[in-house]
């Protein structure tokens, strides 16, 4: 089967993004994330949509609109401080749309991504369902009303197997585990400074 990327490498890409994302996460000097390197990060998972099937779509198209909401936010706003800072002075933390809502939306994507891989590299077999659907449960699905998690539990049938899916993203098994792996010790501190933001203001991570 060829490539539906063509020579890109969409792992290695995410892996490499969120390694510059953690050192600045975890840089006691450096106290503010700026926007714009964090959304360039997110940007690099939208490809792996494309490689799971037509019924996540509906997903990619979400996920998608947020991160570039967040990448538009970054031509004039800095930080993902100042971002919220600016959200809670005009009262609209969780108005629907804006950019701190959708930043909580994105991180638990990431979130996702990080569970995903984590159950993948323990998973036997080549059956991708297990993972994703533990993945699921603990990250998305007690966000999810009713009609989002059948459609996701349906599509959870029509997910490729892990071959495939490594061949979609131009990686050998041993390739691939390096690379997943890189991702779930990176996105943790990311993650981590995430949660950070929300909780030292008081705005709560479960909504
Ligand atoms: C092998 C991999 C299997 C992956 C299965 C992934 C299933 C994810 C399904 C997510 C469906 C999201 C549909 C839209 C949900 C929206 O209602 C919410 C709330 O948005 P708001 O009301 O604030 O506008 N959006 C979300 O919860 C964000 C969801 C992001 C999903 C990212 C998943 C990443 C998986 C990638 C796997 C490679």
């Amino acid at each position: 089967m060829a490539a539906v990327n063509g020579d890109d490498k969409p792992l290695q890409k995410i892996s490499d993004a969120f390694k510059v994302l953690a050192s600045v996460a975890q840089d006691s000097k450096i106290a503010d994330m700026e926007l714009a390197p964090f959304s360039r990060a997110c940007t690099h998972v939208c490809p792996l949509f494309g490689c799971l099937g037509i019924a996540f779509m509906f997903a990619e198209k979400d996920f998608v609109a947020k991160v570039q909401d967040l990448a538009e936010a970054s031509n004039s706003i800095k930080t993902l401080q100042s971002m919220i800072d600016q959200d809670v002075q005009n009262n609209c933390v969780r108005t629907a749309g804006s950019h701190t809502r959708n930043l909580l939306r994105v991180k638990r994507g990431l979130d996702m991504i990080r569970l995903l891989f984590e159950y993948m590299l323990v998973a036997e077999g080549s059956s991708l369902r297990d993972p994703a659907s533990k993945a699921y449960e603990k990250a998305l699905a007690p966000y999810h009303g009713w009609a989002i998690r059948k459609a996701v539990s349906a599509g959870l049938y029509t997910l490729p197997t892990k071959e495939q899916l490594l061949v979609k993203f131009n990686e050998d098994e041993a390739t691939a585990r390096v690379l997943m792996q890189n991702y779930v010790t990176a996105c943790t501190p990311v993650l981590q400074y995430v949660d950070n933001l929300f909780i030292s203001r008081d705005l709560g991570t479960d909504w």
